[in-house]
Formats: C-alpha cells, sequence, structure tokens
C-alpha cells in the first residue's frame, strides 16, 4: 500500500518573511516523521510559521514544542501552567479575586528570546486559546534581511564584535514605560551578563543575522559607553525600519513558532484594552551556544 501524500499547504504571510501553513493537525502529525522535517523546513526558510486552526491541549504543546529541540521553564514561575512548567500562560484575565491569570505583557518591547542567557531560545512557540478580533498583533522584524542590507563597511565592523547582554537591562527599559521590575534581587543572580556576537551565524543554515535587541543589549564589548550606544542606536533605527518588519494578526487556535536567530519581535499587549481578552499558552525551545 503506497503511503499518504503530505498535504502540507504553506503560503506566504503579508510582508517578506513568514508563512502560513494549513491542511496540519499538529496533535496527531507530530508523530510523523515527514510532517515534523516539513515544518523544520519552512521553520528554517520563513523564520516565523503560524500553523492555523490547532485543537490542542497542554501536553500537545509541550509534545510539538519537543519537535523542534529540549524545551525549559520560564525564568518567572509565577504564571508556570498548574501541569507543567515547561508551559508559561499569557493572559490579561483576573480571577473572582483579581488575581492575574497569567503574564500580562511578555515583551512589548523589541528582543530576542532568553538572548540574556548563554545558551538563548532557539524557538518560541505560541498556542492562541483566545484573542480580541483586533489588538494583541505580535510584531517581527527580519534579522538576517536587515544585516545583508546594511553597508559592507559596517558589515566589516561588526563582523568580530561581541555584545553584552544582561536580563537587568530588561527592568530598566521597562522602568521606563512605568511597567514594574520582574524579578527580584535573587531571582537576578541566576542570570548574570552574558556574550554573544554581534552578527551570529544562524546554527543551522549558517546565514548570517544581527543578533543584538534594544531589550537585552547592553553594550558591544571593548567600546567606550558614548560609542557603543550610539552604534547600537544605528543598528536598531536601521533594523526597525518599516521594510524588515512584520505584524502577526492572531486569530484563535493559532500556533505561531518563530526562530529566534533570525528575527526578534514585540508584542503590543502594553496597548490592548482591558476588556479585550487574550489568552496564549508560551514554550521555548532551547538552542545552543552562540560561540
Ligand atoms: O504576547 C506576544 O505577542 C509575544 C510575547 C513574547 O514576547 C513572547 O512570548 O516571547
Ligand atoms: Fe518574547
Amino acid at each position: 500500500m503506497s503511503a499518504k501524500p503530505i498535504r502540507l499547504k504553506i503560503e506566504p504571510l503579508d510582508g517578506s518573511f513568514g508563512a502560513q501553513v494549513t491542511g496540519i493537525d499538529l496533535a496527531h502529525a507530530r508523530q510523523k516523521a515527514e510532517m515534523v522535517a516539513a515544518l523544520e523546513a519552512a521553520f528554517l526558510e520563513h523564520h516565523v510559521v503560524a500553523i492555523r486552526g490547532q485543537e490542542l491541549e497542554v501536553d500537545d504543546v509541550v509534545a510539538v514544542s519537543r519537535c523542534f529541540g529540549p524545551l525549559e521553564p520560564h525564568v518567572l514561575d509565577r504564571f508556570h501552567h498548574p501541569d507543567t512548567p515547561l508551559v508559561l500562560v499569557l493572559s490579561n484575565r483576573v480571577d473572582a479575586n483579581g488575581r492575574a491569570m497569567g503574564l500580562k505583557d511578555a515583551g512589548s518591547f523589541w528582543h530576542s528570546d532568553v538572548s540574556f542567557k548563554k545558551c538563548p531560545a532557539r524557538a518560541t512557540l505560541l498556542y492562541a486559546l483566545e484573542v480580541p478580533d483586533e489588538g494583541g498583533d505580535t510584531l517581527f522584524c527580519d534579522m538576517m534581511a536587515a544585516y545583508d542590507a546594511l553597508p559592507e563597511k559596517l558589515k566589516h565592523a561588526l563582523d568580530n564584535a561581541i555584545a553584552v547582554h544582561d536580563y537587568a537591562n530588561r527592568d530598566r527599559v521597562a522602568h521606563r514605560t512605568g511597567t514594574k521590575p520582574r524579578l527580584d534581587s535573587e531571582n537576578l543572580r541566576s542570570v548574570p551578563p552574558v556574550r554573544h556576537p554581534v552578527v551570529r551565524r544562524h546554527p543551522v543554515t549558517g546565514r548570517k543575522a544581527l543578533y543584538v535587541n534594544p531589550t537585552y543589549t547592553v553594550c558591544v564589548q571593548g567600546m567606550e559607553a558614548s560609542q557603543s550606544e550610539s552604534l547600537l542606536g544605528e543598528i536598531f533605527d536601521h533594523c526597525l525600519k518599516g521594510q524588515f518588519q512584520m505584524r502577526y494578526r492572531w486569530r484563535p487556535k493559532d500556533v505561531v513558532i518563530w526562530d529566534n536567530a533570525a528575527v526578534m519581535h514585540a508584542a503590543t499587549t502594553q496597548n490592548l484594552e482591558p476588556s479585550k481578552y487574550r489568552t496564549l499558552w508560551r514554550t521555548i525551545i532551547v538552542g545552543e551556544p552562540t560561540y
């Protein structure tokens, strides 16, 4: 008997990167090696992959995420899913006692997940349980295209540069916008500053991408503070030109997985009206050291 053909439909999203996949039931497809290989290929090619219309339980979300590598719990344990610390609940809902039912804003600033660790996140997966008809989009920035478009002279200057990333900087950025710090001093000690190349080769494809972000990157090593600040400012201004950006508009039951070595992203939940409910489950797939 011949094997059933794979009916995976991959279409580009609006913009210059990102793709949506339909015609796949992840809860079952994750057991099929050829499906997993097709998703991995789409992930590497498109950087952000949205798989629509999925009916998933929390165990399915963990199992699907594991197809992309080992998982780790989020550094913030307050909003772990009650069944597993590998799933973080993002939500603006509150319970009958007014207690938050999830992390309300997981990052309305441009960042690449877990760049504050030696082994940053390879990928992040979000599963939308409920999303408003308007608002709560996620923004993505293509850091490979941004690198490719740099002037040759700047590419050269950056090619061997090293940057320092520090979780503590996140709370400083958040403070400027009136958000409370998330980690106490004991938690902060568990995430000391780390170093990553400013230009990073993708661990699988070898393609170069800028690997700095305004949330966690503190400075370029070996440069005077003002020089480093103006260089990082120049890089971020370049990256955040509209041409490298994509806005993802969520639908309920979407699974979205993105490549943190190829894109940075920003939530827009800071601006979400409290009457518009948004609840997602999130996993982090661990990556390799960057050098
Ligand atoms: O809620 C979002 O749109 C994205 C949040 C985020 O930055 C993340 O889950 O890593
Ligand atoms: Fe994030």
